[in-house]
């Protein structure tokens, strides 16, 4: 009796480090993230798909322009800034939160900066989903979200309308501030990472990330931001969350 219960034990012992093992293979953090594009100079990140593996949800179009045209203007327009503007080192160009706004130049600096930051984010929270298989968030996060919000279908449904009211360009967020879990909104390129004086909120552990700009759904929903947020619930990539929250903690 004790012999199998020390297998069993064994058993799940090992389970648990293969689990742990995979975890740590796979692990991009947040940091590892912002360590991909933080280079010697702003780099803009290869997508981790095609540009039309987002369909039906994302068109090729919209994303081969949101990538290839917007993003790298971000990065280009932080690349020809000279790095003395910068008030924190270059190696450190993804912390936003060291930002600090003096003059015209720094906005400049807050807002392309942002942009590259929002975007490698965005990218790698999203997922092909062709088939259109129900997406949802994987065991750790899901306890959490409906530990914060009753139901995941609720969470859902207060993350669309927060990200439908958004007034104009922004970012809709989830995020784990001190163990709570927040649906949050941004302006612009500003992001929770960024002091709290710009963005209103500040959270190191960003979990999803919606883009509510028109440039990312215009060319195929038109005004219809309602049903972009709709259908992209289908390409969130969960694991990418899961990863993020587990970090976080
Ligand atoms: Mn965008």
């Amino acid at each position: 009796m004790n012999d199998r219960r020390d297998f069993f034990k064994k058993l799940g012992i090992l389970g648990l480090t293969s689990v742990v093992t995979k975890l740590n293979s796979q692990t991009i953090s947040v940091e590892n993230i912002l360590d991909k594009i933080s280079e010697n100079s702003f780099v803009l990140p290869q997508l981790p798909y095609d540009y039309n593996a987002l369909e039906p949800f994302i068109d090729e179009e919209t994303m081969r322009i949101h990538h290839s045209k917007h993003h790298k203007a971000y990065v280009d327009k932080l690349n020809s800034i000279s790095s003395t503007k910068f008030n924190f080192e270059i190696n450190d160009q993804t912390k936003c939160n060291a930002l600090k706004l003096g003059d015209a130049e720094s906005i400049i600096i807050k807002n392309n900066l942002g942009g590259h930051v929002n975007h490698s984010l965005f990218w790698e929270l999203l997922k092909p989903n062709p088939k259109a298989n129900i997406n949802q968030p994987n065991a750790k996060l899901l306890e959490a979200i409906t530990k914060q919000f009753g139901t995941y279908e609720f969470f859902k449904k207060q993350f669309s309308e927060i990200a439908t009211k958004h007034f104009g360009s922004g970012w809709c967020w989830l995020i784990n501030e001190h163990g709570i879990l927040k649906i949050v909104t941004t302006s612009n390129q500003d992001n929770p990472y960024m002091p709290k004086e710009i963005s209103g909120y500040h959270s190191t552990s960003i979990l999803l990330a919606l883009d509510v700009w028109e440039h990312a759904y215009y060319l195929k929903y038109q005004n219809k931001r309602a049903d972009y947020i709709t259908n992209w619930w289908n390409i969130v990539n969960w694991e990418k969350a899961e990863e993020l929250y587990l970090n976080s903690l």
